[in-house]
């Protein structure tokens, strides 16, 4: 079988486990439970008449739980790497992250169909603390770094705003390996 890894990462809060929970079960988190550690979200789809199933792993933002990041890599494939519009610390947190885990996964890696999203979360919000320009900035600071392994996508998980174009992205990336 087919089965294609895909890591969930990013601050505490950004909404990790509601869009994943949006996507699977088109589920509402609308109350806040901490992901304890990791979570696994499985999805069987078919493409090309073959059958994939996609493993989510979420790794869990809290502080608590970063002696347990660097094992999750592990054979995946894309890192979608969640930010919080409403919250600028989250932007600091994924550089933070892309630069300890995510750079060296890439570079530690045979297999170079390695893929990066980029997914600002909580669009639905009013309040913005991260603007257009800073998203740029990253995405740049991150392309100089690994080339054109990096997309982006903006969503809501509590308004269902921009899921299906960010799955579809994701389900279509084995397409072209
Ligand atoms: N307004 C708004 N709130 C959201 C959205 N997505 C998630 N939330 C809320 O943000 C909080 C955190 O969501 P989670 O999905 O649990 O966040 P997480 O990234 O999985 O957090 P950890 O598991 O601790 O790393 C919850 O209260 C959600 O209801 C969104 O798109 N818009
Ligand atoms: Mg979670």
């Amino acid at each position: 079988m087919n089965t294609i890894k895909v890591i969930f990462t990013g601050a505490a809060q950004t909404g990790k486990t509601a869009l994943l929970k949006r996507y699977i079960n088109n589920e509402t988190v609308s109350t806040y439970k901490m992901t304890i550690g990791m979570d696994i979200f499985s999805k069987r789809i078919n493409k090309m008449n073959t059958n994939f199933t996609f493993q989510f792993v979420e790794i869990a933002g809290r502080r608590q739980f970063d002696f347990m990041r660097k094992g999750q890599y592990r054979g995946a494939s894309i890192v979608g790497l969640v930010v919080d519009v409403s919250r600028r610390e989250t932007l600091q947190r994924a550089r933070e992250i892309f630069v300890s885990e995510i750079l060296p996964w890439i570079q530690n890696s045979l297999n170079k169909n390695k893929k990066v999203i980029l997914i600002l979360n909580k669009i639905d919000l009013d309040q913005r603390e991260i603007s257009k320009n800073d998203i740029l900035r990253f995405i740049n600071y991150m392309s100089q770094l690994i080339g054109n392994k990096v997309s982006y996508f903006e969503a809501s998980a509590l308004n269902n705003i921009g899921i299906e174009e960010l799955f579809e992205h994701i389900t279509n990336i084995v397409n072209t390996n």
